[in-house]
């Protein structure tokens, strides 16, 4: 089989990386520490406490998907720094009452910012925590208020090639387009992050809004978006366009649902050095009392 485009790494690819990261991992680890200390106010999720074992920051920003900076993973915090994201604007539209081109400091003045620690699983099977700074998605939809007609959101990324040296490449049908149905998108544990590690995102990490859907693989958490349509009927996304045999439109963690290139019983995380035990992957990774009545009625051994 051959891809039109291929980022998916295995273990094998990324151990120099790792053996490269675990020499700064003393550090690393304390400066979490003290992060994760120096944040009392986060709101830890109730059962969700995560807080103990948070990913080193420098992990987080230094080991990224983000394809519009190129397909390494250290391309997008070597590469992003001369995005522009400010002033930034958000075009709300679709079935929404109040459609338009939203200054984002206006939208933040409206939102409720809050702390939030959650696990992140990505579906090449590394995973991290991260102590994110955001507010939920749902008030955003509240906010533009949403038709009775609509079913899905659908997710655009910024279309920059001057500052986004990636989207010169014509295998992705730019812009990176995400979605969700609307019951998804308006779970209080879908976020949109504006920080991490207290402090605004790194460009690297979709600054300077991102979506973050914990229960899902990272693929469907779009970065530096610009555009949320409400739509009827499902909408195109990028992963699920270019190899739909790999990536679902649901892609929710499910560790009994094989990668069709390999298992997704466990994963590696980031930070944890190269001679880590991989953890045992959780279906919905580890939120499954919060959103599997969402998918009540659907067949969770099948691919989606
Ligand atoms: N616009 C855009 N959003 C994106 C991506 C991307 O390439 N472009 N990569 C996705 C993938 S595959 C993952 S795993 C996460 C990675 O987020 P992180 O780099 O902050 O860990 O971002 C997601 N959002
Ligand atoms: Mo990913």
């Amino acid at each position: 089989m051959t891809y039109k485009f291929r980022i998916s790494l295995t273990d094998k690819d990324v151990t120099p990386e790792e053996i490269f990261l675990a020499r700064r991992r003393i550090i690393a680890s304390a400066t979490a520490a003290l992060a994760a200390s120096a944040l009392p106010s986060i709101a830890r999720a109730g059962k969700h406490d995560t807080s103990g074992d948070v990913t080193p920051e420098e992990y987080a920003t230094s080991y990224n998907n983000f394809i519009e900076f190129g397909a390494g993973k250290s391309t997008p915090s070597e590469r992003a720094g001369k995005l522009t994201v400010k002033p930034w604007s958000v075009q709300i539209g679709g079935l929404v009452e109040r459609p338009g081109d939203y200054n984002l400091e206006d939208i933040l003045k409206a939102m409720r910012v809050e702390e939030r620690i959650y696990r992140f699983r990505c579906v090449e099977a590394w995973s991290m925590v991260v102590p994110w700074r955001g507010f939920m998605l749902a008030d955003l939809l509240k906010w533009a208020g949403v038709k009775p007609q609509a079913k899905y959101v659908a997710f655009e990324t910024l279309y920059r090639p001057s500052e986004m040296p990636g989207q010169k490449s014509s295998r992705v049908d730019w812009p990176y387009r995400e979605g969700l149905r609307l019951d998804e998108a308006m779970h209080p544990l879908t976020l949109m992050a504006t920080g991490m590690y207290g402090k605004p995102l790194p460009k690297q990490s979709g600054a300077p809004l991102r979506l973050v859907v914990p229960w899902k693989y990272g693929f469907k958490s779009i970065k530096s978006v610009v555009r949320i349509t409400l739509t009827e009927h499902q909408p195109k996304t990028t992963w699920n366009e270019l190899v739909p045999e790999e990536y679902g439109f649901y892609a929710n963690v499910n560790p009994d649902v094989s990668h069709p290139r390999w298992s997704q019983a466990t994963e590696r995380r980031l930070g944890g050095g190269f001679f880590s035990r991989r953890k045992r992957t959780r279906l919905f990774n580890g939120y499954a009392d919060d959103v599997a009545r969402l998918y009540e009625g659907m067949d969770l051994r099948k691919f989606y």
